[in-house]
C-alpha cells in the first residue's frame, strides 16, 4: 500500500481525476491481496488504515477522499452480514461504480463544454487558455475537435514548478490541435496580446461557498480574466465538492517539497511551494459539471441532489 500511495504522492499519478480513481483501485486491490488470510473484523481495520494513508498523499484531493468513503461507509452498514468472499465482491464493485460515476462525469461535461466552443469563429481564430493538465479540459477540448471543431486554438502555460501543462500540451498537440505555449509569467501578456476569447481551468476542490481550487497560479489567472473581460469557467466533476466545508471545515492547501523548486537551493533560504490556490466564486463566470453550468456556490444543491448518499 506504502508503495502505491507514493505513486500519488510523488506525482507520478497526477490530476485529481487520476488520482481519485488510481486510490480507490489501490483501495481494492490491496483488500483482495489481504482479504482471504485475515478476519472481516481485522480487513476492515486494514481499510481504514490504508484509507489514512492515501488520505495522506494529496491533501487538497476531495474526491480522491470521497471515492475511499464510498467503498468504506457502504462496507461498515453491510459488513457484518457478509462472508469474506461477499466483502471483496462489494468492495469490487463500489470501485467500480464510483469510477463508473467519474467515467460518465468526464463525458457528460466534456459535451456541455464543447458546446462552448463555436463551430467556425467570425475571425476563425477562437482562443481558450488553460492552466496546468486538467483531463476535464482536455476531455472539452478533444470533445470539440472530434465533432469537427477546427478553428480553435489553445494557449497553454508552462505551470511551473512540474511543468504539467507540457502534458497538456503533448495531448492536445497528439490530437492535432493548435497550442500556444508559455510561461507562467506571461499570463498576462498573452491574454491581453493574443485576444484570449475563453478560459477554462479545471479543479482539486470545490468548497460549499463556491470557492475552487486548483493549481497554483489559478488565482492570478482568474484576476486576469477579470481584468480583460474573457469570461473564466472551471470544469469538474460535483464529485470534488468537499461536503465538509459546509460544516465550516476549512479545505486544506497542499504544501510540496522546497526541492522541486531548488534541488541545490543555498543554505538558510525558505522557499514556499503551495500546490494550489482559491479562486472565490466572483471570478468565475461558471461551473461546468455533468449536472450542467451554473453558478459555483449552487455546488451543495446539486451535489445533494446528485449523490445524496455522500453528504
Ligand atoms: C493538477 C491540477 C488540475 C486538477 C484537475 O495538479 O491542478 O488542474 O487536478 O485535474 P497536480 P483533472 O498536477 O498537482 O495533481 O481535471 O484531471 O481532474
Amino acid at each position: 500500500m506504502l508503495k502505491d500511495a507514493e505513486k500519488i504522492k510523488s506525482l507520478e499519478i497526477q490530476g485529481a481525476s487520476n488520482v481519485a480513481i488510481s486510490a480507490i483501485q489501490f483501495l481494492s486491490d490491496y483488500a483482495q491481496r489481504i482479504g482471504e488470510t485475515i478476519t472481516s473484523e481485522d480487513l476492515f481495520n486494514k481499510l481504514v488504515e490504508a484509507n489514512t494513508i492515501l488520505f495522506q498523499t494529496r491533501a487538497t484531493e476531495p474526491a480522491l477522499r470521497n471515492g475511499l468513503n464510498y467503498i468504506t461507509n457502504r462496507l461498515k452498514k453491510k459488513i457484518d452480514s457478509l462472508s469474506i468472499k461477499e466483502i471483496l465482491e462489494l468492495i469490487a464493485s463500489c470501485k467500480d461504480e464510483y469510477k463508473l460515476l467519474m467515467q460518465n462525469s468526464k463525458k457528460k461535461i466534456a459535451e456541455i463544454g464543447a458546446r462552448r466552443i463555436p463551430d467556425v469563429s467570425t475571425d476563425d481564430n477562437f482562443i481558450i487558455m488553460t492552466h496546468c493538465h486538467s483531463s476535464i479540459v482536455n476531455a472539452i477540448l478533444l470533445e470539440a475537435k472530434r465533432q469537427g471543431k477546427d478553428h480553435f486554438k489553445v494557449v497553454a502555460t508552462e505551470t511551473q514548478p512540474r511543468l504539467q501543462g507540457k502534458k497538456t500540451v503533448r495531448k492536445l498537440l497528439d490530437a492535432g490541435i493548435e497550442v500556444i505555449h508559455v510561461i507562467d509569467s506571461a499570463m498576462r501578456w498573452v491574454v491581453n496580446h493574443y485576444e484570449v476569447d475563453l478560459i477554462i481551468i479545471g479543479a482539486d476542490s470545490i468548497t460549499s461557498e463556491g470557492t475552487i481550487i486548483n493549481k497554483i497560479g489559478s488565482r492570478l489567472l482568474a484576476l486576469v480574466a477579470h481584468e480583460e473581460h474573457v469570461p473564466f469557467y472551471v470544469a469538474s466533476p460535483l464529485l470534488k465538492y468537499n461536503p465538509q466545508t459546509s460544516f465550516g471545515i476549512l479545505e486544506k492547501i497542499e504544501m510540496r517539497d522546497p526541492k522541486e523548486v531548488w534541488e541545490d537551493a543555498p543554505e538558510g533560504l525558505t522557499i514556499l511551494n503551495p500546490a494550489f490556490e482559491t479562486v472565490s466564486r466572483r471570478y468565475i463566470d461558471g461551473l461546468i459539471t455533468e449536472a450542467g453550468i451554473f453558478a459555483s456556490s449552487h455546488v451543495h444543491n446539486y451535489f445533494a441532489k446528485l449523490y445524496p448518499d455522500m453528504l
